[in-house]
């Protein structure tokens, strides 16, 4: 098999084992040819060619959207699918009871079968690619294997890839092997598989997104949880924001809440007028992944590991996310969005009122008002429909994003979907009671999700889905790291959903909730009262800064009020979720839960 390349036939590496690995897999999945990607902009512009010219991307409207394409994915591969995620060790305990598991052997033959011959008459890509920048101490260098230009042009955009990650990994450096195929997209021969005792990934079967974008969800937080849990760090499934204060001094804090909070939203944040005034600024390091590690100074730094956002289009409009919307005017890849006449796209709740006609997430005719044969509304986008946009584009873009060493963490946030219950926020009282907080997190459904409306889900740390081992390990892990930190940030938990009697939200989110960020730096730095709680620290009356907004003090009581009947209810479905880790859940945990209960009797 020879090895193409932009420079024909020249294999642009002397790591033996990953030439090895890669003739191995292509004998396994028996591509056409193979091309070694060398992330120049040459390459770019030839890959883009080839997508349009088959149909795979449509080139858009260069005068109004320069350098964007849009791609449709198979109608059944719109998201990622859980239940067909694996993780796959030698023995099944290493998973723990919130992970699909299958033997490493089991997996290997399974999905062998599938790869088969899966490339027959395509173009195996090979992309080198970095996550974190190329060459810090903290990155971590994958090479993935995929037959669709889609992945590669969507890698080329969330993470560093090319000749110079080659060149950082030289003869012998450590890679995760990640093997993707887009096969046959049938549903039932889509397998997405993680061997942390191997450092490998197999996906196949799937188009889109997290199933294929094997840096983001497979290796940045599967593999590295697994990675971070023996080299002594965190991988986080949690935006990094920094936080200009008047005086000018940054501060940075990490956030977890579980998808269609608004993670992205936050991270981009543009200050109300009344913190503006007061000179705050909002600087985003990252909307989705965070990788800490304790640092020579005894304090907890942040990365992002990637390069991109990879944004849901519904919603976001100039109003909840004005930062997303300039960063997607260029250079982005629109995913399952509506396709408008003049080569434009849309998408339910955007800036723009819905156009006479277009073409649909699915490629079928789309006017508005369309009804399935149901009489339910056609939606012109679906309702997970993305974009693809680097993140150098983003107007609050932080310059640490590049920076080796990352960003000091101040204070982690922890944050879930809550009509009752939660209050606005609250402060744990120790990192141990902050990993207790953070492990009993849980989300109420929307009608944006499958399964009953307000079902709660419980999401310790928005990490269910991304946890590559044993999630009572886990918890032993977090609390193993507080154990180690010198200068250790304080642990909060928001909620920006509370609704109150009428079911309206009693907060107004989106901008606002800096007030509440205010309130978390001045804590860290002492600069605020509080009132304690049974379940951690309140803000004291006139300590969160609400000058300017228009909230009546009904509805402020209400936001911080901690209802005894329903925090009973709340500590019982606790109980019975941390159950399920039985001897593993870390006995620090039960004994924090037993504490807080204690103080809910009293
Ligand atoms: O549905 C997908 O494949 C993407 S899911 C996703 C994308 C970006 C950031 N976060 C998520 C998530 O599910 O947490
Ligand atoms: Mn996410």
């Amino acid at each position: 098999m020879p090895f193409l390349s932009s420079k024909k036939n020249i294999v642009p590496t002397k790591h033996i084992a990953l030439k090895r690995w890669v003739e191995e897999m292509a004998a396994m999945c028996k591509p056409a040819d193979i091309v070694w990607v060398d992330g120049s902009e040459a390459e770019k512009k030839r890959l883009e060619d080839a997508a349009v010219s088959t149909g795979e991307m449509i080139r858009l409207n260069q005068e109004k959207l320069p350098g964007c394409f849009y791609h449709r994915t198979a109608v059944n591969d719109v998201a990622r699918t859980e239940h067909l995620t694996y993780i796959c060790t030698k023995k099944k305990e290493e998973v723990g009871p919130t992970n699909n598991w299958m033997s490493p052997k089991d997996g290997y033959k399974k999905a062998g079968l599938y790869f088969r011959g899966a490339m027959k008459g395509r173009t195996m890509y090979v992309i080198p690619f970095s996550m974190g920048p190329v060459g810090s101490p903290f990155s971590k260098i994958g090479v993935e294997l995929t037959d669709s230009i889609y992945v590669v042009l969507n890698m080329r955009i969330m993470t560093r890839i090319g000749q110079k990650v080659l060149d950082q990994l030289g003869s012998d450096g450590e890679f995760t092997k990640c093997l993707h195929s887009k096969a046959d997209l049938d549903i039932d021969k889509r397998l997405i598989l993680h061997f942390p005792e191997d450092n490998a990934i197999w996906s196949v079967g799937s188009g889109y997104g997290g199933n294929v974008l094997l840096g983001k969800k497979c290796l940045s937080l599967r593999i590295a949880s697994h990675m971070a849990k023996q080299e002594g760090w965190l991988a986080e499934h949690m935006l990094i924001m920094g936080i200009e204060e008047p005086n000018g001094h940054v501060e940075y804090i990490a956030a977890a809440f579980p998808s269609a909070c608004g993670k992205t939203n936050l991270a981009m944040l543009i200050p109300p007028e009344g913190l503006k005034v007061k000179g705050y600024k909002i600087w985003t390091v990252g909307d989705d992944i965070a990788w800490m590690r304790i640092d020579s100074d005894g304090a907890l730094w942040a990365v992002n590991p990637e390069a991109g956002f990879f944004g849901v289009a519904p919603g976001t409009n100039s109003k909840t996310n004005f930062n997303a919307m300039s960063t997607i005017k260029k250079n982005t890849i629109f995913t399952n969005v509506l396709l408008k006449k003049d080569l434009t796209v849309w998408w339910e709740d955007g800036d723009e009122p819905p156009p006479a006609e277009g073409i649909d997430w699915k490629g079928k005719p789309w006017k508005p008002g369309l009804k399935d044969e149901n009489g339910n509304i056609i939606k012109g986008a679906h309702p997970n429909s993305r974009f693809t946009s680097p993140a150098s584009q983003c107007p609050s873009i932080s310059f640490r994003l590049d920076h080796h060493h990352g960003v000091p963490i101040s204070a982690i946030v922890f944050g879930g979907r809550r009509a009752h219950v939660a209050p606005l926020v609250y402060e744990s009282f120790s990192w141990q009671h902050g990993v207790y907080v953070g492990a009993t997190m849980a989300s109420e459904r929307t009608a944006a999700q499958v399964g009953k409306i307000g079902e709660v889900r419980r999401d310790p740390m928005a990490m269910l889905p991304f946890c590559g081992y044993n999630m009572g390990d886990y918890f032993r892990h977090w609390l193993g790291i507080g154990k180690r930190l010198e200068k250790m940030p304080k642990i909060f938990n928001v909620n920006w959903f509370r609704v109150g009697k009428d079911g309206k939200f009693l907060w107004p989110g989106y901008s606002e909730n800096l007030r509440v960020l205010e309130w978390i730096l001045d804590r860290c730095n002492d600069r605020a009262q509080v009132v304690k709680t049974p379940v951690g620290y309140v803000p004291a009356q006139e300590s969160l800064d609400l000058t300017g907004l228009n909230i009546n003090k009904e509805a402020l009581k209400e936001l911080f009020s901690i209802d005894k009947f329903d925090w009973i209810q709340e500590m019982e479905s606790q109980k019975e979720f941390l159950s399920i880790f039985g001897d593993d859940l870390p006995e620090e945990i039960w004994h924090e839960w037993e504490e807080q209960n204690k103080r809910l009797q009293e």
